[in-house]
């Protein structure tokens, strides 16, 4: 059955102008790109769209890196959309990400690690609300 998840093209990589690189990467493995935006996340925004993260030591870092530039979030459609997804971009730290995956590839460390991904159905489905309206998720439907 396909399902979503939410992806991001972060600040670091969207600054280095990566972003059409890693797009392009998504869409060669099968993603059918619901809604994708660029923007600047603000700080309410970016604090409640991490708030699993709060007790983190890295939460404000984490803040003020997703707040530092523009990113871009992109919701995505596929059959084991959130496990594929997380295979293609590679682990959290691109030193322990695997050859040919996103991070290993565009991530520059934990932190400024080039992408994000929803890591449940659940998760995907209240991460692609926090970027997108309805109307826009079912312009692209086909
Ligand atoms: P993932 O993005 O692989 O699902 P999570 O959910 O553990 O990883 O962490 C969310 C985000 O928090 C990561 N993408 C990364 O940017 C940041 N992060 C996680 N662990 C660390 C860490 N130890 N130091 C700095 N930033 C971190």
């Amino acid at each position: 059955m396909k399902n979503r998840t939410l992806a991001i093209v972060k600040p670091d990589a969207v600054a280095k102008n990566a972003a059409g690189e890693i797009i392009a990467r998504i869409q060669k493995a099968g993603f059918k790109i619901l809604a994708m935006k660029m923007t600047r996340m603000s700080v309410p925004s970016a604090r409640g769209f991490y708030e699993v993260h709060k007790e983190r030591p890295f939460y404000d870092d984490l803040v003020a890196f997703m707040t530092s530039g523009p990113c871009v979030p992109l919701a995505l459609e596929k059959e084991n959309a959130v496990a594929d997804y997380r295979k293609l971009i590679g682990a959290t730290d691109p030193a322990e990400a695997d050859a040919g995956t996103i991070r290993k590839d565009f991530a520059e460390s934990k932190s400024k690690n080039a992408v994000h991904g929803s890591d449940s159905d659940e998760n995907a489905a209240l991460e692609i609300a926090h970027f997108f309206t309805r109307d826009e998720l079912l312009a692209n439907k086909g």
